[in-house]
């Protein structure tokens, strides 16, 4: 056991200063791959959150807003390179925090500047529109003004990748913005406070406050002077949180679970989609929103797909997340853990048949899960019909494309999804068709800060990433101006 002392020590980040909480209360940060804590966290307090929106009110009534697009812009340039040259801190924290593999860490820090790059690229290119009007005396104009105050709920499988989602929009539009990252990874969001506090963004701009998930979260959720909630998480959670804002008539967005589909046709480069397989479920361990948990195959390919995916599965290496020859590493936390092998037990117990994995892995100990793929399993099937978060799978078969469509669409999820073809007509047809905000064709797992994501049905509101997101983070408001100076009837609407 790591001594107390030893452990890295993090602070909240409140109206530009870094802060412990009132009573000095911390809590340690779990290194899953460790199986102890490796750094302390303040257990932030209620009061926190108040001081916090309470801070970025000020900012938004102060410096912050008075400044130009063009002034936010250069300021989150300056944030950009910062991340740039704090990447490898930044993803080593994000590994000790959630033990996600380095080498997925890396890549997406140093490519998180990008998300601020682009929306620097919008935020001194917010116009208005000038409206025609029947009204020859009125000059009709608009403008798009930040919706105010953000809160914003972060899950902890890529604390600093779904919070940019939310940051980088907000700040283009002129936001400000309070955080509340997961208790079970809070540490690299408290981190990122250190960079963004480099880079010379007002005080109070951006605020970040840990502790308990659960009061901390619903306190943010139902803040009265908070204007827009967003949110990545369960669904469960997300519900409760749209609650929350309904009662202050909040703007809100959610991203929240799925149970994606991964469509392959019986003409499919099989090795391809096999390789697609092991990328959108085995990769960071199954623990993204948008893993492919459902494959559903045509009959006449069924078995072969299979065969690939077990083979590639069985020698995928398990290990240190630290170490570049590994390729996934242990599940993020005890209950996660507990609740895959308990998803993996049930399929079981409901007749299903692991081709690969179905269990821990027993030889490395520890939150480590084999990669598995069930089959033998219907539409009903537990595994089949909820959101497992972690390494597993389970194969559907089809007969003909409207059966393939059928099955694909029968859930109440609609994050994301593939085709696997090569029949280029084919491949529009049915993505055209499938019920998800994100469909990959011939690939999966690709994101971009210039791409619109977000879900159908329980899938989520609204969307993040793209032009499609300022909309998220911008008011609208019309302008009417009287240009003749004639005195009107004030008894009739104009
Ligand atoms: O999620 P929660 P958890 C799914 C995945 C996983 C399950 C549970 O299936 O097994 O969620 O994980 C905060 N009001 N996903 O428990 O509870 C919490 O502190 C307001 C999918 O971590 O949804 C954290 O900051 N906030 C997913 C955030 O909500 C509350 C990513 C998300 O936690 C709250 C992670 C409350 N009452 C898990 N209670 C994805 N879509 O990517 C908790 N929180």
């Amino acid at each position: 056991m790591t001594a107390p002392e030893r452990l890295e020590r993090f602070q909240n980040y409140i109206g530009g200063a870094f802060v412990d909480a009132p009573d000095g209360r911390t809590f340690g940060s779990l290194d899953p791959y460790a199986g102890e804590p490796w750094a302390t966290v303040p257990e932030g307090t209620v009061e926190d959150v108040d001081h916090a929106v309470a801070a970025a009110r000020t900012a938004l009534d102060g410096e912050w807003g008075a400044m130009t697009g063009f002034q936010r812009a250069a300021l989150m340039r300056r944030l950009a390179d910062l991340i740039g040259e704090n990447a490898e801190r930044l993803a080593r924290v994000e590994v000790r925090d959630n033990g996600k593999l380095y080498r997925e860490m890396i890549g997406q820090l140093q490519g998180l500047g990008a998300w601020y790059h682009y929306f620097a690229g919008h935020a001194d290119k917010i116009e208005g529109r000038v409206i025609p009007t029947d009204k020859p005396q009125f000059f009709l104009y608009t403008r798009r003004e930040p919706v105010g105050v953000v809160g914003a709920i972060t899950p902890w499988n890529s604390p600093l990748l779904l919070m940019t989602w939310k940051l980088a929009p907000a700040l283009a539009a002129g936001c400000t913005f309070v955080v509340k990252p997961s208790e079970h990874s809070p540490a690299s969001t408290l981190a990122f406070a250190q960079v963004l506090h480099e880079a010379g963004f007002p005080a109070g701009v951006f605020n970040v406050v840990a502790g308990s998930g659960r009061e901390l979260g619903a306190a943010l959720a139902g803040h009265p002077g908070v204007d827009k909630i967003a949110f990545t998480g369960s669904t469960a959670t997300g519900r409760a949180v749209a609650h929350a804002a309904a009662e202050n008539l909040n703007r809100v967005t959610l991203e929240l679970g799925g149970k994606s589909p991964q469509v392959v046709l019986e003409d499919a480069d099989l090795e391809a989609a096999a390789n697609g397989i092991i990328a959108d479920v085995f990769a960071a361990t199954g623990q993204t929103c948008m893993a492919g948990s459902r494959v559903v195959v045509h009959e006449s390919v069924h078995d072969e797909l299979v065969r690939l995916v077990a083979e590639r599965a069985n020698a995928i290496k398990l290990g240190d997340p630290n170490d570049p020859e590994t390729e996934m590493g242990p599940v993020a936390n005890p209950p996660q853990y507990e609740k895959v092998l308990g998803y993996l037990d049930k399929a079981k117990a409901e007749g299903a048949v692991a081709a690969c994995g179905g269990g821990a892995d027993d030889e490395l100990g520890g939150l480590f899960v084999r990669p598995t793929l069930f089959t033998g399993v219907t539409a009903d099937s537990t595994v089949v019909r909820e959101e497992v978060f972690g390494p597993v799978t389970a194969a559907l078969t089809f007969r003909t494309e409207e059966e393939a469509l059928k099955i694909a669409n029968d859930t109440p999820y609609g994050l994301a999804g593939s085709v696997w073809t090569r029949d280029v007509q084919r491949a529009h047809r049915v993505a055209a068709k499938l019920r998800a905000g994100t469909v990959w064709i011939n690939a999966y797992r690709v994101v971009g800060p210039y791409a619109p994501f977000g879900g159908f049905g329980a899938s989520g509101l609204g969307r993040e990433n793209g032009a499609d997101a300022l909309q998220e983070y911008t008011e609208v408001k019309s302008i009417w101006v009287e240009l003749s100076g004639a005195t009107r009837d004030p008894f009739k609407l104009g």
